[in-house]
């Protein structure tokens, strides 16, 4: 059984045995990451005396819900029962009858969910739950835990622009490379697996020009989860010098890329590319392009979510505009030395307090985990 729920405060009429079944319930619900986006996350857990008697996870967008699920294989059995589940059970027929619907017909006594559902439509679960005599407990803990496991769900429900989350790999120093414009690999095989891994709940990956002129990166998912919808690339392109040849435009999978570049570009990256990305133009400013008006225009080709990975300068505009919800931060146990490149530049001109303040009330909501010798510290946004 996992440790209890991190976060989750006492005095909710919880049991630890209830905290366990809820913590179980979440680490189900991540089983799905990469195959059910945009939908949520969700585990769900049916026991008796502390006995567990199904498990089940929301495994395919568009399929059966957690809650279902994990009744589908009791029928009879289920009777009496509790049910754990880490989302408020829904209340409409969707793609999928209601939760519900399937809890009550079960004959389930007792419900247990830690998040509350935002949608008006879907919402309101517990409540027809309680009206019909079953006891229900939840929402249990606090609104930016939930936000936590489901970042890009929940991001949704309350906003139309993007949910930017950014990777840096850094060192024990600080930096994300050294000096002198030389690129070293800072983490290890499994550190870059999990990378992978985390694309794959994306819907795009992006990079600034200066990355994908040095790496010529692919920027697809080819880690341990196959995603339901392969990222689509997304390559910056202020000056309109993204080559025809690049791996990112191949179109493997029948993704297609998008190359941003500023409004006088674009007529002339479109005629080198073809059909081979979809070229948008944003207004470009005196720091680059303008990430904010980028994000409007993702957003309106159906881009709910970006995972940044760099560069530095990137990152830090990102940052600096206050565009990055999620920090994934690999710290690498080696030491990069004097002359590194700083994974939070203070520029000439800048005040050392408005870097520190960019990320300010930013929390680590999720435990830090640790892949072979990096250690992977994930921070979100405050407030
Ligand atoms: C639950 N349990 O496991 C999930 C829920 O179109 P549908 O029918 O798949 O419904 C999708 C919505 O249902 C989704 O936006 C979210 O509000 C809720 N997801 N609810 O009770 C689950 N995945
Ligand atoms: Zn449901």
């Amino acid at each position: 059984m996992s440790a209890p729920l991190r976060g989750a405060p006492g005095g909710d009429g919880l049991a630890t045995g209830d905290r366990a079944f809820l913590a179980r319930a979440v680490e189900l619900g991540r089983k799905g990451w990469g195959r059910v986006h945009p939908n949520p996350m969700v585990g769900a857990v049916v026991a008796r005396g502390g006995v567990t008697l199904a498990e089940a996870h929301h495994a395919e967008f568009g399929g059966p819900h957690a809650e279902a699920a994990a009744l589908a294989e009791l029928g009879e059995r289920a009777r009496g029962a509790t049910l754990y589940s880490s989302l408020e059970p829904c209340a409409h027929r969707g793609k999928t009858p209601p939760c519900t619907e399937a809890i009550h017909a079960a004959g389930i006594e007792r419900v247990v969910y830690r998040a509350a559902e935002p949608g008006a439509a879907e919402g309101g679960g517990g409540e027809w739950l309680r009206r019909r005599g079953v006891r229900v407990a939840g929402p249990c803990g606090e609104a930016s835990e939930w936000a936590a496991e489901n970042p890009v769900f929940f991001h949704a429900a309350a906003s139309t622009r993007p949910y930017v989350a950014l990777k840096l790999a850094v060192s024990l120093d600080g930096c994300i490379a050294p000096g002198g414009g030389r690129r070293v690999w800072l983490t290890g095989r499994e550190a870059r697996s999990e990378v992978h891994r985390l694309r794959a709940g994306f819907d795009a990956i992006m990079v600034g020009t200066r990355t994908w002129k040095a790496d010529d990166p692919m920027l697809n998912a080819r880690g341990a989860v196959t995603p339901r919808v392969p990222p689509r690339p997304v390559l910056l392109d202020r000056r309109g010098e993204v080559a025809r040849d690049l791996r990112a435009l191949r179109g493997d999978g029948g993704v297609r890329a998008i190359v941003v570049t500023g409004p006088e570009a674009v007529g002339r990256v479109e005629e080198r590319l073809g059909r081979r990305g979809e070229v948008v133009a944003v207004p470009a400013g005196v720091r680059g392009l303008e990430l904010a008006a980028l994000m409007e225009a993702l957003a309106g080709r159906g881009v709910g979510s970006v995972f940044c990975e760099g560069g530095g300068v990137l990152a830090a505009s990102l940052l600096a505009d206050g565009l990055v919800d999620r920090l994934y931060l690999f710290v690498a146990p080696v030491v990069v030395g004097w002359g590194g490149v700083r994974a939070f530049p203070v520029a000439p001109g800048d005040r050392p307090e408005d870097v520190a303040a960019l990320l300010k009330g930013w929390q680590s909501r999720l435990d830090p985990v640790r892949f072979g010798d990096d250690t992977l510290i994930v921070l979100d946004r405050g407030g």
